[in-house]
This record gives C-alpha cells, structure tokens and sequence, in this order.
C-alpha cells in the first residue's frame, strides 16, 4: 500500500512501486503493470501487504549543536521562564558558548547520532539550521558539520543559514553592527560558497525586531536565497507578513499567529511549520490557529525543531503524536505536514514528499496495519526499512 491523495491518506492497496536509480517510475495498482513484477523489474521486493510511505521530512530542527541544556530546563521546572533565562545571557547563548568551542568533528558526530535516531524513525530528508556559531567561521562550521551528517546518516540533509538567531555578546552594544555583519559578510560568503539553501531568522522580543529581520530577508533574496523564518513564536510581531513579503518557504511556530498573517501566508504559498513538540517542551498555552489555517488552505507542516532549548526531540513521530494530541490535527493531516507540506516547506515539492512516477524514491516501510498508528504510538518501533534516492537500508541499492 502506497499514499497518494483522493482517498484517505491517499492508499492504493495492493500497489506496486517501480524504482530504476534513484527515481520512482511506477506507483500504482499492482493489476495496472503492463505485465508480472517479476516480467517488468530485475529484482522484486516483496513486502506482504505493508504500509509503505513517502520517507518522512523533518523541515525545522537545530541539530548541530554542542552540550545540552538539562540544567536550564532543571531552573525552568523551578520556575524560571525561557525569556527570563535568555536575557540573563542564557538560553540560546549558552548554546553559543558550547558550539564555539567544539569542533567540526564534534559536531558533526553528535549531530549524526541524533540524524540516526531520526532516520532509524522513518526520515530521509533533514532541515538543519545554523545559529549557534553567530560569527562567520562558526557559522560555516555548523554548515559544514551539517552536510557531513548526511553522509553519516544515510540522509538527505538541506541547510539553513540562522545567523540572525541571536545577538552574540560581542555586540550587544551594537545591535545594527551584527546585522551588517549578517548581511553583508555572512550571507554574501555563505551563498558564494553554496554553504546554505535558504536563510532563516528570529523575529521575537528576545531575539530580532522586523526591521531588523527584514534586512537580512532583503539580503538573503538579493543573493538568490530563499528565506524562511521564525515566526510568531512567543508574541505577535508581525514575522508571519513580513516572511510572506518575501515569498517565503515557510514561517515556523506561529502560536501567536494573527488572521492577517494567515492571510498573507495563504496568498503566497508560504507554508505553515507547526513545532508541538516546542509547544509542548515550554508549556506554551496558547495554540497557532490551526482552524483558520486549514480555512485559507495554507499548507500545514509539523517538524521537530530538535533543538536543546525548547525541544530536545529528536523523534519525528512524537512529533506526529503531539501535533494530534496538543494541535488537535488529524494523523492524516500530520502524516501530510511531515512528508507533502514538509518537502514544500523546503523548497522540494516536486522532488519528494509523495510517492510519484518521477520523483526521488526516498520511502519509508512500516511494520503497521493503519496509518493512524504512525501518529498512536509513542516510543515504538515501526520502521521495517527504508529507501533513499532508489538505497534500501536493508537491501542496498535497488536495481
Ligand atoms: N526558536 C526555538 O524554539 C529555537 N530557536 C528558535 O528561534 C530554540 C533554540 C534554543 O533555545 O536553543
Ligand atoms: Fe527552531
């Protein structure tokens, strides 16, 4: 059984799915083969009636990073709040601090162990954010620890510049200095030497104002980048139609979304990136506006946002779980937000995302008998195996 759209989560049963390479060639009733499996491919993989996805898309995390923040979630659970401890020179900067002093190699391990436990869960694509460096070279080491994660993970991994995540200490007498230095040196460096795929920001009380954010959109889309941000997280400051001024991938958070913003959202495409697990971490009461979301047909994507602040989650189906439990989303419409909607919230909607003659053969087969189980179980393992660019896990590469 393979997911398309029309009936529910779009299941053919007793399909068929060719791969030659990397590509898919054939997804569809097993009886609409021009002849027998075994007549139209060299090598035939049964899989007994099993659920087979589109392999999941983690759109939004933060998985390079140094140390953890187990301490400051310890003061939280005390009392203390997330902006408290960030304006106190903790929270993100702590982080900073952590990052700067780790290597590439370091960081590329630790990131790649978190990356497994992912794909270990069904995922074959990874966003990964910059953000702790917030200087060039530690920016373009995050980067580059990132790409290697691919490799180590046996994942596809597209990287995201967040220079503009906070303000590092040494400038935090000069706000407008960082910014120039954002946009332009890092992004200028960072597009020359194609070291990101999109630029992301902080557009918060605690991190970035919209002026400020928008400088560093205007520069991103002024060196071909496309941008994304985040957006609406803590209070309403307008990220979400200044991300949509820019044709925005996605805007990510958005608890404090407006009904201009979901306006502005739906007329350019840009897609919304839930993060319950972020939600959930902070205790965060207040729910983006799912409903109107779904009225202006904005395009819904649920990520991790594997972070060590506010979601150190490195499971994509819990993710899944809470954007049902806390979002009150349908497993349908999340198993959508982390493979359709996720892979537009990257840019690679006609590359992967769903499972279609011409497209990346990146699938995820489960050990389930309903697709709702993706999203019903927490800590089980559902995952028989997995297929990236034509590459089983199990079986190599598919001829
Ligand atoms: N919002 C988040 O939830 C993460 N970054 C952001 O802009 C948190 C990052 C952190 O606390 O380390
Ligand atoms: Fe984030």
């Amino acid at each position: 059984m393979v997911s398309r759209s029309m009936t529910p989560y779009g299941a053919i049963r007793d399909a068929a799915i060719g791969i030659v390479g990397d590509r898919l060639t054939f997804v569809g009733p097993l009886k609409s083969l021009p002849a027998g499996p075994e007549d139209c491919a060299q090598t035939v993989i049964r899989l007994g009636g099993a659920w087979v996805t589109p392999g999941l898309v983690d759109c939004h995390t933060h998985l390079v990073f140094a140390g953890n923040r187990a301490g400051e979630w310890d003061a939280r659970m005390r009392g203390r709040s997330y902006e408290e401890i960030a304006f106190a020179g903790g929270g993100i900067l702590s982080t900073v601090r952590a990052t700067r002093a780790a290597s590439e190699d370091v960081l590329a391990e630790s990131a790649a162990e978190r990356a497994s436990a992912m794909a270990r869960q069904g995922v074959t694509t990874i966003e990964v954010k910059s953000g702790y460096g917030l200087d060039l070279e530690n920016e373009m080491k995050m980067l580059r620890a990132a790409a290697r994660v691919g490799e180590r993970a046996h994942v596809r991994v597209l990287r995201t510049f967040l220079g503009a995540h906070a303000l590092p200490p040494e400038y935090k007498d000069d706000r407008a200095a960082y910014i120039d230095l954002v946009c332009q040196q890092m992004i200028p460096t960072i597009a020359r030497e194609k070291l990101a795929d999109a630029v992301d920001g902080f557009c918060e009380t605690i991190a970035f104002t919209p002026t400020e954010t928008e400088r560093v959109l205007a520069a991103a889309s002024a060196h071909g980048l496309r941008v994304k941000l985040h957006a609406e997280q803590l209070s309403d400051s307008g990220g979400a139609i200044l991300a949509a001024k820019y044709a925005a991938l996605s805007a990510d958070h958005l608890e404090y979304l407006s009904d201009a913003g979901v306006a502005a959202m739906a007329r350019t495409g840009t897609v919304a990136v839930l993060l319950p697990a972020a939600f959930y971490f902070l205790r965060e009461t207040r729910k983006p506006p799912v409903e109107a979301l779904r009225r202006a047909c904005v395009p819904i994507a649920i990520a991790t946002d594997c972070n060590p602040g506010t979601s150190p989650v490195a499971s994509p189906l819990i993710a899944l779980n809470l954007a049902c439990t806390l979002f009150e989303m349908t497993p349908e419409e999340a198993l959508a937000g982390m493979t359709r909607n996720a892979a537009h919230a990257l840019g690679l909607g006609s590359e992967i995302g769903t499972l279609e003659a011409g497209k990346s053969a990146d699938l995820a087969i489960w050990n389930i008998s309903d697709p709702a189980e993706l999203a019903y179980w927490i800590g089980a393992d559902l995952l028989r195996d997995r297929i990236i660019s034509g590459r089983s896990d199990k079986h190599g590469r598919t001829p």
